[in-house]
């Protein structure tokens, strides 16, 4: 299995969010990817660069005014002889405009993402472009005729939306490599989010649509975020009705129990019969997770991985989130190594 990886992620790096009430350095920190590099290296999976995909191709999944917005996002944000790392201060909640994005930068911010973890920073835009090309590349290869390929995309993607931005995600990685599988040979196409938080941007994009399955696992959004999507009662609309399924799961669940969902999981992709499909591989789910509530242990990432192999399906994994930085390499790695195993 091919990893695709950039050193540009690492460009994006020194921004802060809002914590718990403090301003606190971000938990998703560049650490990150060079643990779960190292631990791919060490195994020896062949290591290769994203491919210079242009830029409209972003237009995939992302509205070009949002795509646009994040490209000059910085430069509008110096121009105004600030510094430090760009976080809205407003959102357009109900009762507020909903039709009009202000021309000044506090307010565009605010009508473009949804929280105030996701800062912008001098190299945010290089960041997110190269994690979106590294999963545009992994779907190329696996539409080319590889069994399977992981990108490992930093930022993650899955809370980024057509047009908005939010819980450390600008682009959304995952739903760019779905397309493009669509725009390659493949019909049909499934997403699985087996990331501790739900997957509200992946979903909102394939919400109308019956081509792309958009399955979840994570943690209640009653308490977890992202708070405002990913309950049980959302399964899509239009033509999609019927291709959203999320497996909300209680604080606490170990494997035994997110196993049990993984099994619903795979049994409505086998019913989907996709020709391919993407996961949207966070290690967040981890006991030692500093901002999560599960408890899966370092052998059960081997589990997920013989369980996601199971589905012999060509597989494009991606990478979402990890916060507990001395384990993800392990637990990547883990889940890497038992699918290559099972697919061999
Ligand atoms: C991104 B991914 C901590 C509260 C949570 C956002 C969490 C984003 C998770 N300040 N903030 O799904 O791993
Ligand atoms: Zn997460």
């Amino acid at each position: 299995m091919r990893v695709v990886h950039s050193p540009l992620h690492a460009r994006h790096d020194g921004g802060v969010e809002l914590h718990r009430g403090a301003l606190v350095p971000s938990f998703e920190s560049p650490a990150r990817a060079q643990f779960i590099l190292e631990a791919l290296q060490e195994r020896r999976f062949p290591i290769v660069p994203p491919r210079d995909i242009p830029e409209d191709r972003l237009q995939g999944v992302h509205d070009g005014g949002f795509v646009e917005f994040l490209r000059g996002a910085w430069a509008r944000w110096t121009a105004g002889g600030r510094d430090g790392s760009m976080l809205p201060s407003g959102f357009p909640a109900r009762g507020l405009r909903q039709d009009h994005c202000p021309s000044g930068i506090n307010g565009a911010m605010g009508w473009y993402t949804f929280d105030a973890s996701t800062p912008i920073v001098a190299g945010t835009w290089d960041a997110a472009l190269a994690a979106a090309r590294s999963a545009m590349t992994a779907a190329a290869l696996v539409a080319e005729g590889d069994s399977a390929a992981y990108a490992l995309c930093r930022p993650p993607g899955h809370h980024a939306g057509r047009a908005f931005y939010g819980g450390y995600c600008y682009l959304n990685n995952a739903a760019l490599a779905a397309q493009h599988l669509r725009d390659h040979g493949c019909a049909r196409v499934a997403v699985l989010d087996v990331d501790y938080h739900h997957g509200n941007g992946t979903q909102e994009i394939f919400w109308e649509r019956d081509d792309v399955l958009f399955v979840s696992l994570h943690a209640t959004p009653e308490s977890e975020y992202p708070y405002f999507l990913g309950y049980a009662d959302e399964r899509g609309a239009g033509r999609g009705e019927g291709c959203t399924l999320n497996l909300p799961l209680p604080l606490g669940t170990r494997w035994q129990e997110y196993r049990a969902a993984l099994d619903v999981a795979l049994a409505a992709i086998a019913r989907h019969a996709p020709d391919a499909l993407v996961v949207s591989l966070g290690v967040d789910t981890f006991e030692a997770d500093p901002i999560s509530g599960f408890r899966l242990t370092c052998s059960d990432y081997s589990r997920l991985g013989d369980h996601l192999a199971a589905a012999h399906l060509p597989t494009v994994l991606v990478q979402e989130g990890g916060y507990a930085v001395a384990e993800i390499g392990a637990n990547v790695a883990g889940v890497l190594a038992a699918f290559a195993d099972r697919t061999l």
